[in-house]
């Protein structure tokens, strides 16, 4: 079989070679390594003066003053508000401790949060925009539409103090700076994708995955459901589908396979109902007509299923291993379903119709991608055809990858069904616009964030499209930067995590973090100068990604320090007691500093009274693709009788790099 079977390496970079030839404007990828996470040169942080929102706002404009969160804050709603309303509100109660009571728009007193649906005049003319105005005595957020109201509290989070995503009290204060802001998206289609198909992941980590994205107003989430390695859903009237075909996935550490597992149908409407509370709609994708082993090896042998032909079922197997076998490599191009065996048609009808049905985009995926091994020009065009035209008559829009769909000869997709581009250059996103498609932008060297990071940190990652990529592969782009590629095609973007190499939810997130970011910015704030590593836009956006930190920190997701960031460091009192009116001991404040080791802080308090002294920075350190924790300040100070007036105590942290951060302490009686 070995002969037979396509290596990724050997594959895709050939389709990368011939990429780059015919591609003028494609450079090679060098990026500037720096072995260890450096932080910071002194002062990064506070040069900062525009708050640090990711997607960068169309328009922001500052006045000085600042709104505070309050334990008096309300929300106010008025009619259509009220889910994102109470959005809001949870997403503030845990951190500030609050009650936040969400009341009807009636309400006038000042210092609430007013949130309504209307159609201001800079809105004109865009879907899912909001306006926001924050002044001291109250905070305004006008959606266009419910979506654009969801993308205007992500907003407010990111103006307030990161520690804002804790999952537990933290003492503030939580002030927002005074803005106004107009912003709506450059894309309608602002995706992510995870591929539970290679590795399985559960519905909770989906979910997370799902806050992270949502968080930077991505609206779509495309979830690659089968591979060879895997079929991850409960399809009615084909169980083998999932007790065969969702035991599996690729093999890591040494394994021929890890476990594999599958979701019922309702964890996927689960799944789907809080994708639509997070205002991004669900692309079912099951590939075909290779990438599916998985189901030929689940159905191949299913001949007492009154659904199908028993006699003529090994006819579904037109893969080039016959009869097929279980392959749990990072191999490609080598399985399939044949086109003109009836049993073939039985299984993707039943698929297209539950999985459509289940889901709430007007877009099925059928994948299409890495078929030509397998079959010739007519063969593959007879196959996909049919199958858009399944996907039709269930009212749905047709959408797969770019190579195979819109480049083969052949292909007949429907007039604006969806082309996602993915060859480096996007050489074949020509085709799609030929064939009257729309296009969806993820060039692999750019928004496939399942490419290794500079020294193949963790050992994670593939490197086909982009060895050692740092973030600014993933941000320096634009989607209509292409030739042959008019911005009238481009609905939007896609960043892809393909899990051949990422068996845990946490190695997941450090592939995922920072840079969904970079292509949630691509798809949302308008065109600019992302000219490289050097460019203003991206000084300003790692900025903006340093502020990230202790969000990400706060709310416990896991990401890579990359150096090409200024991570910051930022500290919050504990509020620690006194101890017979006197004595202070224990943890006196929490600090957030992303890449950085406790041996690289030194941190000192000034008591208030006269006296300064040591204080100790203990947690764990960052290690292989794990982010370090939040870091534990702890003190020990005895007052002097008379001189504990106030209670506040300062705290400084230094970095061995000069990068410092001071907070205050509360020192409660
Ligand atoms: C290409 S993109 C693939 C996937 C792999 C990915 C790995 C595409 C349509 N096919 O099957 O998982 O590269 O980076």
């Amino acid at each position: 079989m070995g002969g037979f079977i396509v290596h990724r390496f050997k594959n895709r970079s050939v389709i990368f070679a011939a990429t780059i030839a015919a591609t003028a404007t494609f450079g090679a990828t060098v990026t500037a390594t720096t072995a260890a996470a450096a932080p910071a040169t002194p002062g990064d942080s506070a040069s900062t003066s525009a708050p640090a929102i990711i997607p960068k706002p169309v328009s922001m404009t500052t006045s000085g003053g600042h709104f505070t969160v309050t334990r008096q804050t309300y929300v106010a709603a008025s009619s259509g508000a009220g889910a994102v309303a109470q959005d809001l509100a949870a997403d503030l109660r845990p951190a500030t401790g609050y009650p936040l009571p969400v009341l009807s728009s009636a309400v006038s007193r000042t210092g609430g949060i007013h949130l309504s649906l209307g159609h201001p005049a800079a809105l004109a003319g865009h879907t899912d925009g909001y306006q926001l105005t924050v002044r001291t005595d109250g905070v305004t957020l006008v959606g266009s539409d419910a979506e654009g109201l969801f993308d205007g509290v992500q907003t407010i989070r990111e103006l307030l103090p990161g520690w804002i995503d804790s999952s537990s009290p933290r003492p503030g204060p939580w002030t927002m700076p005074d803005v106004s802001i107009t912003d709506f998206p450059r894309f309608q289609y602002r995706g992510f994708m995870i591929d539970i198909a290679r590795h399985f992941e559960p519905p909770s980590a989906v979910k997370q995955m799902i806050d992270i994205a949502s968080q930077y107003k991505m609206n779509v989430l495309h979830i690659h459901l089968s591979d060879d390695q895997g079929f991850r859903v409960v399809i009615n009237g084909f169980p083998r589908l999932t007790s065969v075909g969702g035991m599996g996935s690729v093999g890591t550490d040494g394994r021929t396979m890890d476990p594999g597992g599958y979701w019922t149908q309702a964890q996927y409407k689960d799944v789907v109902a809080y994708a639509n509370a997070h205002f991004m709609t669900v692309v079912p994708e099951v590939d075909s007509p290779s990438h599916n082993n998985a189901i030929v090896m689940s159905e191949y042998n299913d001949t007492s299923n009154p659904l199908l032909d028993a006699a003529t079922l090994h006819g579904i197997n037109c893969g080039l291993v016959n009869p097929p076998q279980w392959n749990y490599t990072t191999d490609v191009g080598y399985s399939g379903m044949c086109p003109d065996n009836s049993n073939t048609w039985v299984i993707l009808t039943h698929i297209i119709d539950q999985l459509s049905a289940m889901s709430n985009s007007p877009y099925y995926n059928l994948g299409g991608d890495e078929a030509t091994n397998v079959f010739n020009d007519a063969q593959y065009s007879a196959f996909v055809n049919k199958e858009m035209g399944i996907v039709q008559a269930v009212g749905e829009i047709p959408m797969g990858w770019s190579d195979g769909l819109a480049t083969v000869t052949g292909t007949t997709p429907p007039a604006g069904s969806i082309a996602e581009s993915w060859i480096p250059g996007a050489t074949d996103a020509p085709a799609a616009v030929a064939k009257g498609m729309k296009l969806v932008m993820a060039p692999a060297d750019h928004a496939y964030i399942d490419q290794s990071y500079p020294g193949h940190a963790g050992g994670l990652g593939l490197n086909w499209a982009c060895n050692q990529c740092d973030l600014d592969k993933n941000y320096n782009w634009d989607p209509t930067g292409f030739s042959g590629v008019p911005a009238t095609s481009v609905i939007g973007v896609e960043a892809a995590l393909w899990s051949e190499t990422i068996p845990t939810l946490a190695d997941a997130e450090f592939l995922m973090l920072p840079r969904v970011t970079a292509i949630a910015e691509i798809g949302w704030s308008p065109k600019a100068d992302r000219g490289g590593p050097s460019s203003a836009a991206f000084k300003d956006y790692v900025q903006r990604v340093a502020a990230q930190g202790v969000r990400l920190q706060a709310a416990g997701y896991n990401f890579y320090t990359t150096a090409e960031v200024p991570w910051q460091l930022v500290g919050a009192g504990a509020g620690p007691r006194l101890s017979r009116g006197r004595t202070v001991s224990g943890e006196i404040g929490v600090l957030s500093a992303p890449g950085y080791t406790p041996g690289q802080l030194t941190a000192k308090v000034n008591w208030g009274d006269g006296t300064t002294s040591a204080a100790t920075v203990t947690g764990s350190a960052p290690s292989s693709a794990r982010v370090n924790g939040l870091y534990a300040i702890n003190a020990t100070h005895r007052y002097q009788p008379g001189h504990v007036t106030g209670h506040v105590a300062t705290v400084t942290v230094t970095a061995t790099n000069g990068q410092t951060t001071t907070f205050d302490v509360r020192i409660l009686p």
